[in-house]
């Protein structure tokens, strides 16, 4: 059966960089652009927002509806010529995405027709819309937090069923629910020790040191839980890169070909077949992994094969980028100087990539064993597995062993974050900060003043997560990552 490999989403354009674009804009501007993707399609999907939508969608559209309808069949219209028969639909703030009036038309996905009713509407007195500016107004507005608005992005750019569900939740606020419980208490606890350092001979709001403690043992727990799914929830969103290696002719192609279940690589009895990488990506039990098979590494290469040579340095490259190694044995012929190479190799570059050991051939005469291995290569192996890539007998244990690699375990799925490097930078600051707070309340008298000092520091570290004072450098980098139409 042939694994489902991924589709790249059309997203209209993203721009990749430019500085403080939404704060050059007016936000009482009325903005509009294509929400669906870019392309023919059955219907497309056109958004205004702003002060305007409704006045501006008044003079292009023509309607026999109710005008209490939030639904509206009628004709996109210039002047008396029609444009396209569409749908309507009526938002009025602030319960609506952006928070302001929102109109979204469902036109035919001609790109011909989505171009005249987007110009129609800037003609009328929309501008087109940054890349995530429907988002951005969304938490200006006050309707999502940082941290959901960039769980939006991450929805939209999810690859597998349950990236897509720790996305959503991260966009329904369970991220920011945990960090907002830390900071309100952290801020009940921080009220407390300015109490206590402005009115230092008053006893009423005391609050003894080892409740003080305690406390923020409760809050240094919650960061590193949260700190701890960020393996995972990196995992989910990037997945994870598995480099097979092995010698020539020891079956990376063949296992390539059967995780795939399709021909990808060429495989043949000819030592030195695969000359460059080859590169797929599965949704591997929910993650989306990416199998890179590489050109077999030998002590004698051919020296008529330039090819073979580039190859062989291009796998040694790719090694590095691996998260995780998968290390194919041939089992039915001994250990030789070609798997030693590689060992020597591997020990060499030092490179901390956990690797999964692999006895390939298991359906052949068995000459080599675990041990064998073990005797010769000190190398530490995450898993070792005997298998068959011809037959496919041991590849799904092997697509579970690297599974176990994302830390993730069953119990835990549906409540998977999508916390993202710069969550992961706050959170880790906030934890020092409470760390230092802790040693200082612990270890030195009178020190309530830098205890004090370095809570607040993780209560502003907490605060970014969320989107509170943020720079405008920092909400333009994210915002520019949108789509535009999101
Ligand atoms: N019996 C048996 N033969 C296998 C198995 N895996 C691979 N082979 C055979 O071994 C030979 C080499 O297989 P490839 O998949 O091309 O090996 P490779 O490691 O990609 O080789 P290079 O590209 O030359 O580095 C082919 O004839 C395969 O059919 C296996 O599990 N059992
Ligand atoms: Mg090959």
């Amino acid at each position: 059966m042939e694994r489902s490999t991924f589709v790249v989403c059309k997203c209209p354009v993203i721009l990749k960089s430019f500085t403080s674009i939404y704060m050059n804009y007016l936000k009482d501007d009325t903005i509009a652009a294509l929400s669906t993707a870019v392309g023919k399609s059955a219907i497309a999907v056109i958004r205004l927002s702003g002060n305007e939508s409704f006045c501006i969608i008044n003079k292009i559209f023509k309607t026999h509806s109710k005008s209490e309808q939030r639904v509206k069949h009628g004709y996109i219209v210039d002047g008396i010529e029609k444009k396209d028969e569409v749908v309507c639909t009526f938002f009025k703030a602030p319960h609506t995405y952006t928070g302001e009036d929102l109109v979204e038309i469902s036109i035919h996905g001609n790109p011909v027709i989505i171009n005249e009713v987007l110009n129609l509407t800037y003609k009328n007195g929309a501008r087109p819309a940054e890349p995530g500016e429907f988002t951005y107004r969304s938490f200006l507005n006050g309707k999502i937090d940082l941290a959901e608005a960039e769980a939006v992005c991450a929805l939209i750019s999810s690859r597998t069923g349950i990236s897509a569900k720790a996305a959503l939740n991260s966009m329904s606020g369970k991220l920011s629910l945990k960090v907002k419980n830390i900071r309100d208490s952290l801020i009940d606890l921080i009220a407390f020790m300015e109490v206590s350092l402005d009115h230092p001979d008053e006893d009423i709001l005391f609050l003894p040191l080892n409740e003080k403690l305690s406390r923020l043992d409760s809050y240094i727990k919650g960061l590193q839980d949260l700190l701890n799914s960020y393996k995972t929830s990196k995992i989910l969103q990037y997945g994870i890169k598995a480099v097979i290696i092995g010698k020539p002719n020891v079956g990376k192609s063949s296992l390539l070909n059967t995780i795939l279940g399709k021909n990808r690589a060429i495989v043949t009895d000819i030592a030195g077949t695969t000359t460059d990488t080859i590169e797929e990506t599965i949704d591997s039990y929910g993650i989306p992994l990416t199998i890179t098979d590489t050109a077999g590494i030998r002590t004698h290469t051919n020296t008529r094969n330039l090819i073979e040579f580039l190859g062989q340095k291009k796998t040694k490259e790719i090694i590095s980028e691996a998260d995780i190694l998968v290390w194919l044995f041939d089992s039915s012929c001994k250990l030789d100087k070609n798997d030693l190479k590689i060992a020597n190799f591997l020990e060499k570059s030092n490179l901390n990539i956990p690797i999964v050991g692999i006895l390939n051939k298991s359906d052949l005469r068995q000459k080599l064993s675990l041990d064998d291995v073990s005797e010769s290569i000190k190398l530490n192996f995450f898993a070792f597995l005997s298998l068959s890539a011809k037959i496919g007998t041991g590849v799904e244990e092997l697509l579970k062993e690297i599974d176990k690699f994302s830390g993730r375990s069953d119990d835990s799925k549906n409540d998977f974050l999508m916390i993202n490097s710069r969550h992961y930078n706050l959170l880790q600051n906030a934890l020092e900060s409470l760390i230092k707070t802790k040693q200082t309340l612990s270890t030195k008298k009178d020190a309530d003043e830098i205890a004090c000092f370095e809570a607040v520091n993780a209560q502003v570290a907490l605060n970014e997560i969320l989107g509170i004072n943020v720079a405008e450098d920092i909400l333009d980098t994210i915002f520019s990552t949108f789509c535009i139409g999101k």
